[in-house]
């Protein structure tokens, strides 16, 4: 397996149980009406595209625990998404996940993870921590705890999604573009030694310390997973962002940090997340988020790459 493979399946997870009703279900539907799979297609990339992984609604489920919301049906599509992820990997395919809320990162890492005999690093673009745990969570939003399941901390039904065992070592995950963590969110952070470039991190220091890393990264694991919130994007670049952000990465920077990573590490599957078609404007966040999915999986793409494939004088 590896980043010259070209082979692509696009799975949709309209999932928005892990956050409090954003509208993200309808994000995968809103991705695939924007065209990903034509415009994948059209640099050079054999795309397949699998049925949405079934979710229950939310009017047909008991919320249950407060510190938990949803969690059956969160660990039940997960668990499902999990098995896809892992089945494509195995077949060579590459894999792109639209969510829904972040929590549909838990399923598609823990998937990989096991395809790759856990050789795998996890790259997090995201202006939240999501690292709360049951005990710290402020909202009982399953779509802030995912991302300390995946280094085994919090419910058991969530650090033993497909596999009972940690998914991520926490020295193989890298955080970037953090701005807003809780307070329990900067303990576990630091007593687990993440690597993190925040906002300010990058705002100070520029992109040189953050591609040393990257290149460190793509030295010592053979795999990479890059999940993607768009909420860590401005929002006059990502309006649609299910938290719109107003101190977030320009453009270039979210551009050029997706386009290295593309070009440095061998990225096996990407999943873009909390995505609500109701909140964009002109569809500019789903076309940005088709985009960086590209310069992910290491293609140059840009709006002039997709106009010149759509002018083709031959
Ligand atoms: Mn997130």
């Amino acid at each position: 397996m590896s980043n010259n493979n070209d082979g692509i399946t696009i799975i949709g997870v309209p999932l928005d149980l892990g956050a409090e009703n954003l509208g993200v279900d309808n994000g995968p539907e809103a991705i695939k009406q924007q065209g990903i799979e034509s415009k994948l297609k059209d640099i050079g990339f054999q795309v397949k595209l699998l049925d949405d992984i079934l979710v229950k609604s939310r009017d047909q489920l008991n919320p249950g625990n407060p510190r938990l919301h949803y969690l059956d049906e969160i660990v039940s599509v997960s668990n499902d998404l999990a098995n896809k992820v892992d089945e494509q990997i195995r077949n060579d395919q590459r894999v792109v996940v639209l969510g829904g809320d972040h929590s549909v990162n838990l399923g598609a890492v823990s998937g990989a993870a096991a395809a790759l005999d856990y050789n795998l690093g996890l790259i997090y673009l995201d202006a939240h921590g999501d690292i709360n745990t049951e005990e710290t969570t402020l909202t009982g939003n399953i779509h802030g705890m995912h991302l300390a399941a995946l280094m085994g901390h919090g419910p058991k039904a969530l650090t033993d999604i497909h596999q009972p065992r940690i998914k991520i070592e926490s020295n193989n995950l890298l955080h970037i573009g953090g701005s807003d963590f809780d307070e329990a969110e900067w303990q576990l952070a630091k007593t687990e030694g993440i690597k993190m470039f925040t906002l300010f991190d990058l705002l100070t220091s520029s992109l040189g310390p953050l591609v040393d890393e990257i290149k460190n990264m793509a030295a010592r694991l053979p795999y990479i997973w890059v999940s993607l919130d768009l909420d860590c994007i401005d929002q006059i670049y990502a309006p649609g962002a299910a938290m719109p952000n107003a101190k977030g990465l320009m453009y270039r920077e979210i551009a050029t940090i997706t386009e290295y990573i593309g070009q440095h590490c061998n990225v096996v599957g990407v999943d873009v997340v909390e995505y609500n078609p109701l909140l964009d404007i002109k569809h500019k966040t789903a076309e940005l988020g088709i985009e960086l999915i590209a310069k992910l999986l290491g293609k140059n793409y840009s709006w002039y790459t997709n106009y010149l494939s759509k002018n083709k004088i031959n």
